[in-house]
């Protein structure tokens, strides 16, 4: 088994961040063994102090929305991967396009269609955290992109689909999480990162795992069509979430607490004898 979930309004709370609710599947999970794997809008360094208060330090990551993903030593492979690389021997690969030219061609659009967005490295420090909810640590982790980058639009929807197409000839596509644009390659959404990933996984178990998902945006709609199991979380926001599985469940409670109904669903039942829920 392996569950892939979004952090932002899934796993935390869409306002404190809070994931207490989560913790008895957490801790459940990973006393079976079971891999819970962070699929996030977030960077590779909001993620360092995150894992470690999530309990997630040996599992694999995943970052700005699949074009950063992160392999502990567990999971590296002992020819494709150059050992230790990042931190805490973890192996990072870049699956996309590097932040310096995405932001070259955002400043290049904006002039030339004559558009108006706000990046999130056009705001302060100060407006990052009024935003967000997050504390100035925080806040300044979420600001050091590596192969994405947030928006706020402000033009109108005509617009944004001509701002797609001219992004489209550089490469680049758009996603939408909980509050912000964002924009990365158009080869690394969260869905081909965790198609990525079940592979790297099956390749090293020898055998292919069971597969649950859960978030709460359209950003994660990628990543719900890839796996078996998938948990549309109830958002904090109006945004469409309409993943075409055939095996989706919506939740009705929001944030940490749909994420552990979610899993409930799924798995709260005991299975030939094996007990998965906590208790
Ligand atoms: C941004 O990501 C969320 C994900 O749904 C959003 O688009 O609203 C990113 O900038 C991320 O790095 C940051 O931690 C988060 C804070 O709410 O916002
Ligand atoms: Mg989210
Ligand atoms: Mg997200």
């Amino acid at each position: 088994r392996l569950v892939v979930t979004d952090l932002d309004g899934s796993l935390l709370d869409h306002h404190s961040y809070d994931f207490s609710p989560a913790k008895p599947w957490l801790a459940r999970l990973k006393q079976l063994g079971v891999p819970v794997i962070p699929v996030t809008s977030k960077t590779r360094a909001e993620l360092i102090p995150l894992r470690e208060a999530l309990g997630l330090t040996a599992t694999p990551f995943i970052a700005e929305n699949g074009a950063v993903i992160g392999l502990p030593p567990g999971w590296c492979h002992a020819r494709l991967d150059r050992p230790g690389n990042g931190l805490d021997g973890v192996v990072v690969k870049q699956t996309g396009v590097d932040s310096g030219f995405i932001r070259a061609r955002l400043n290049v659009w904006r002039k030339r269609l004559n558009i108006r967005f706000t990046r999130m490295g056009d705001l302060s420090l100060q407006q990052v955290m009024e935003l967000t909810g997050l504390d100035k640590t925080r806040a300044k982790a979420a600001r050091q992109r590596e192969g994405s980058e947030p928006f706020i639009w402000e033009d109108s929807e005509a617009a944004l689909e001509t701002f797609r197409i001219a992004l489209q000839g550089d490469g680049l596509e758009l996603t939408q999480g909980g509050r912000f644009w964002h924009v990365m390659g158009r080869l690394s959404d969260k869905g081909g990162a965790v198609e990525w990933l079940i592979k790297r996984f099956t390749a090293l178990r020898g055998s292919q795992p069971l597969t649950l998902g859960l978030g709460d945006g359209p950003n994660d709609i990628t990543m719900l069509e890839t796996v078996d199991q998938a948990v549309v979380i109830r958002g904090c926001h109006a945004l469409n979430v309409e993943p075409q599985n055939s095996v989706l469940y919506r939740t009705h409670a929001t944030g940490p607490t749909g994420w552990a109904e979610g899993i409930d669903h799924w798995w709260g039942q005991d299975e030939g004898g094996l007990k998965i829920a906590p208790t």
